[in-house]
């Protein structure tokens, strides 16, 4: 019999069960439409033999060896639903299902309940790393019952991606946890790249360079601070010739970009625990421009193009990538410090006790924002889980200091020329909100009282609401 099944053979589901049958285990598959399992399991080589096709979930049941672990690695939402309920109508006490995709993690805690009324254990794990990752090592950050995650723990520990040795599997926290985390994860993911592309612009359109030579500096610096997966697909990416055309193949890429909705979730979640991530909100805010192409067209037509050439002004090519290097590096310690302050956050909201330098440390390999960065965090948090922020401690104050002013040179020189930079400009935009004493919220709180007697707190008076006087009130 199988020692686990798996439903769901898209991208992710069939590369996992590949994985699984690679690492010897015997894995016993479904998918909605079956011919996809015939045509997986035709594929699967020498693997086939470790596959057990199911063409019903009654029949998948069946093939695994109790106590059943089932992973349903469908489309988030309804189809996680409707498979759960009719698995867990051949399940047994003890069996547990594993929801592997991007679940929303209030769903999570939904069906947690739900299938503990009805005996299951219900594990919601979050699996980063693309389709590379699923089939040779992904990151997983797992939420639900110890217990339940001892009973699979070994299964992905022995799939997941390694850092020097280690598994970058983990159970983060209970019920929802597991895919909170990942969702925080794919917000740092927007944020980290649409930085990555504002310095790609400021390089094209402010600086006039080809992305022969982008790809040569985004090489060079994979192997400095900012060594990363997605400074090195940046390098990949850019040097990159169209078959077709023999130019570039981004020069000819539709400027509009996707998004599936775990950007648009943790910026929620981020305002809903009152833990502002503006990094990544701008991020995810690009995207959504850029999706509206008829009307930049438009408004460039009607306000004209912004000059854009930035030209001289960051020094020559060698000063002027450093820069725009130490402002990314900047940037991003404001967004990962505001990523794991929503994660600190929502820790102490729902109880959770997430293990912030477990979470760094399974990001560390497999997943796509994996870097050498991420090393730093995991042993800043191994040290005091408890620290306020990022931005605050060694090595990551030191770093600020260093850079911040090389990301204010980058923001003045590209707001001057019209570059837009929303993601780097609400990173230092933070950084400046967050070493400001006396903020201006004293306004904003007399003009509350102006308009809704909502009181304020005189300095003078600690503790206590004073309304006005106002003239003219
Ligand atoms: P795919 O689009 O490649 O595959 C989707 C799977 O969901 C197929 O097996 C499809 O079956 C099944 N499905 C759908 Br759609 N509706 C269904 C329904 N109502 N009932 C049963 N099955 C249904 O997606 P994927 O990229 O493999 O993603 C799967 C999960 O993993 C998603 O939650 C995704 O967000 C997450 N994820 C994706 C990535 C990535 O890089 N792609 C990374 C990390 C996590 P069918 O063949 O019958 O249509």
């Amino acid at each position: 019999m199988a020692d686990i099944g798996l439903v769901g053979l898209g991208v992710m589901g069939a590369n996992l069960a590949l994985n699984m049958a690679e690492k010897g285990y015997s894995v016993a598959v479904f998918n909605r439409t079956t011919e996809k399992t015939d045509a997986f399991i035709a594929n699967a080589g020498s693997l086939a033999e470790r596959l057990t096709p199911c063409k019903t979930l009654t029949e998948l049941a069946e093939a695994v060896e109790p106590p059943r672990p089932v992973v349903i690695m469908v489309k988030a939402g309804e189809a996680v639903d409707s498979q759960a309920d009719i698995l867990a109508g051949h399940l047994a006490q003890g069996d547990i299902l594993i929801d592997a995709g991007n679940a929303n993690f209030h769903d999570t805690r939904r069906r947690v309940k739900e299938f503990a009324d009805r005996g299951i254990d219900f594990l919601g794990v979050g699996v980063s790393g693309g389709e590379e990752g699923a089939r040779h090592g992904p990151s997983v950050m797992a939420g639900g019952k110890p217990e339940a995650w001892a009973r699979v723990e070994k299964i992905f520990n022995d799939i997941a991606a390694k850092f020097e040795g280690e598994s970058c599997a983990a159970l983060v926290g209970p019920e929802g946890a597991g895919h909170f985390v990942k969702t925080i994860h794919n917000g740092i993911e927007y944020a980290d790249m649409q930085m990555i592309a504002e310095i790609y612009g400021i390089m094209r359109d402010g600086l006039g360079m080809a992305p022969a030579e982008m790809a040569e500096v985004f090489d060079q610096w994979n192997n400095g601070p900012l060594k990363s997966y997605l400074i090195e697909i940046t390098a990949a990416v850019l040097g990159t010739t169209d078959p077709k055309t023999g130019g570039p193949l981004v020069d000819i890429i539709l400027d509009t970009a996707g998004q599936k909705g775990t950007g648009r979730w943790s910026v929620i979640e981020a305002q809903d625990l009152g833990s502002p991530a503006t990094v990544i909100e701008a991020a995810v805010a690009a995207r959504s421009l850029s999706s509206q192409k008829e009307q930049r067209v438009a408004d460039e037509a009607l306000f004209g193009a912004a000059p854009r050439k930035i030209g001289p002004a960051l020094g020559d090519r060698n000063s002027a990538m450093i820069i725009l290097e130490e402002a990314m590096l900047a940037g991003k310690i404001a967004a990962y410090a505001q990523g794991f302050a929503v994660m600190a956050k929502a820790s102490e909201s729902f109880g959770w006790d997430l293990p912030l330098g477990t979470v760094a440390k399974i990001w560390r390999a497999g997943c796509i924002i994996r870097s050498a960065f991420l090393d730093d965090i995991a042993s800043t948090y191994e040290a005091d889980g408890a620290i306020r922020s990022l931005m605050t401690v060694e090595p990551f104050t030191g770093m600020l200091k260093a850079t911040h002013g090389s990301l204010r040179r980058v923001c003045a020189e590209a707001s001057l020329k019209g570059v837009p930079v929303l993601a780097l400009g609400s990173a230092l935009g933070y950084f400046d909100f967050a070493r400001t004493a006396r903020s201006t919220a004293d306004l904003t709180q007399a003009q509350r009282d102006f308009f809704g007697a909502h009181g304020f707190e005189r300095l003078d008076e600690p503790g206590k609401v004073a309304h006005g006087p106002w003239s003219n009130a």
